[in-house]
């Protein structure tokens, strides 16, 4: 996430046990493995999520996902395997996630709560992760005052992969993730700078689904999807509730 604003438009799907030399095959590179530590915020009555909007800290950097459009009326003119693709507008400046996080607690809630309005969590077993010591344990301020709490924490193995050149796969980046609670997913995505139009990219994404032969039109569940359904079932029955997952 190179700029403080982008649009990160993306493809879920399930990978296969070659996956790696159907990518290789293709002509992709691997760029890279590294590990990361997420830990995901909400307020403990779930205001951001319940929003589509995901306040995450990686390895000590704070990180905002929101939707950018979220009915199929907004999709008019877009081709149907759109719907498999997801798009989030990015912020990773610190300033701006607090103004917006501001923002979203106020249009959702009437007026902002304060840390005395608490409400218990209930998480079942948990997995440990270890490391990320750099990222906030959640006793900020402005988490405090927002009464902001973590709800999810978990590890990813990843491995990434681009295409070189000028083709039709310029700029897509396909990485595959596995979690520390045993859950593995992969992802096409490519990442457009705000205002610029994602039409282009939903072709790369589609051309490049159809080059790996992923040929199936069932939504794919992420990792929070299977953290959340698993660890903290009251969230995920609130959010597939909410059309949110
Ligand atoms: C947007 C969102 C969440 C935030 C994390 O999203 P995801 O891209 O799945 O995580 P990750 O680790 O791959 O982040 P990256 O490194 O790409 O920045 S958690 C749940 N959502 C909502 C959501 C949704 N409604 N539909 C789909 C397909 N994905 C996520």
């Amino acid at each position: 996430m190179e700029s403080t604003m982008s649009v990160e438009v993306e493809r879920k799907f399930v990978c296969d046990a070659d996956i790696q030399k159907q990518l290789e095959e293709i002509g992709a590179v691997c760029i890279g493995q590294k590990q990361f530590q997420d830990k995901y915020f909400d307020t403990p009555d779930f205001l951001l999520t319940l929003r589509d909007v995901w306040l995450r800290c990686r390895q000590g950097c704070w990180e905002l996902k929101c939707t950018t459009v979220t009915k199929a009326e907004d999709r008019v003119g877009e081709p149907q395997k759109a719907e498999l693709c997801s798009r989030y507008q990015e912020i990773t400046n610190l300033s701006q996630i607090q103004l917006k996080v501001r923002e979203f607690m106020k249009e959702g809630n009437g007026e902002q709560k304060t840390a005395n309005q608490t409400h218990p969590v209930v998480h079942q077993d948990t997995p440990k992760t270890e490391g990320a010591e750099n990222c906030p344990t959640g006793n900020e301020s402005w988490l405090m005052e927002l009464n902001l709490v973590c709800f999810a924490e978990f590890t990813t193995q990843r491995c990434s992969f681009t295409f070189g050149g000028e083709g039709d796969e310029s700029g897509v980046r396909v990485d595959l993730d596995q979690a520390d609670f045993g859950y593995c997913v992969g992802e096409i995505e490519v990442l457009v700078p705000k205002g610029e139009d994602i039409q282009s990219a939903l072709r790369k994404i589609e051309k490049t689904a159809q080059r790996l032969g992923l040929s199936g039109d069932q939504r794919v569940q992420g990792k929070m999807d299977v953290y959340l359904q698993r660890y903290c079932p009251e969230h995920y029955a609130k959010l597939l509730s909410a059309s949110i997952l």
